[in-house]
């Protein structure tokens, strides 16, 4: 099956109506953008604390896990938002949990997962979430040089996709790991640049990553600097460049409680 039908197969196999009905019925939309903002301007960090309960490079990362326990202490740690895993395949994620989360605070949501179809926007957006994810590579062929049409039917898939999160009221996150994919990502018209310093094919982590793309990036835009945080130093270093949001997930994940780490 393809992701799509997956998802589908997951949510009751609901038609395409049916799932748009049921995203225009989704709980008022949470500000995300909004809630960066806000931290950034108060001096402080914007961090999207992460529920995630595995990764395909660590297997399961926390046994103890409930997310409306874990929303509860990112909230009260300070945490902007949240982030969701909803894979299931290689996160052990589901929409449940995502729904759990979000019900056991005011922060807004992320949906974490990989969306290439509109369907799994209007999905996301059922499910309450506020915000979604859109993975530049996603979009790329997985090796080699990206010709200039490949790149352009990229790019065209993403602003039609974030033209539908956008309608929806929802934020978009999009997420780049090279210049390449940089160059496409600051063509949408999202705030949330993401740079994940996880590279997806190797698993490897360098925080160089975010720090070699700043100087392409507008100072209109906020960059989200994604994967590897593993405490203070590392937010350090990147506020000292100017990079004042983050994505945190495994650091928190492996703390009893998981929202302490944010006041550390
Ligand atoms: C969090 P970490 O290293 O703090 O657990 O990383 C987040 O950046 C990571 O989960 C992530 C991710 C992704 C996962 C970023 N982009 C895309 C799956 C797909």
């Amino acid at each position: 099956a393809t992701k799509r039908e997956e998802i589908a197969i997951a949510e009751q196999s609901v038609s395409r109506e049916a799932i748009v009905k049921r995203a225009r019925a989704g709980a008022p939309v949470r500000d995300f953008v909004g809630a960066i903002r806000e931290k950034i301007a108060a001096g402080k960090s914007g961090v999207i604390a992460e529920v995630k309960r595995a990764s395909p490079s660590k297997g399961v990362i926390r046994e103890d896990f409930s997310p409306a326990a874990i929303a509860d202490s990112y909230e009260r740690g300070g945490a902007a938002c949240l982030s969701v895993l909803t894979d299931s395949q290689y996160f052990q994620g589901s929409a449940d949990y995502l729904r759990e989360a979000r019900a056991a605070c005011r922060l807004p949501v992320l949906r974490k997962d990989f969306i290439v179809d509109a369907y799994q926007i209007f999905e996301a957006r059922a499910m309450d979430a506020d915000c979604i994810l859109l993975i530049v590579a996603a979009f790329l062929p997985p090796e080699g040089v990206v010709s200039a049409a490949v790149a352009e039917k990229a790019l065209a898939t993403l602003l039609e996709l974030e033209a539908i999160a956008l309608d929806l009221g929802m934020a978009v996150l999009v997420e780049s790991h090279d210049a390449a994919e940089l160059a496409l990502a600051l063509k949408l018209s999202t705030p949330l640049i993401g740079i994940n310093n996880r590279n997806l094919r190797t698993f490897k982590v360098d925080l160089e990553t975010t720090l070699s793309q700043l100087e392409r990036i507008p100072e209109d835009r906020i960059v989200v600097c994604e994967s590897g945080i593993t405490g203070p130093a590392d937010v350090a270093l990147m506020r000292r460049n100017g990079v004042n949001a983050f994505l945190i997930g495994e650091t928190f994940m492996r703390a009893a409680d998981p929202g302490i780490e944010l006041v550390r």
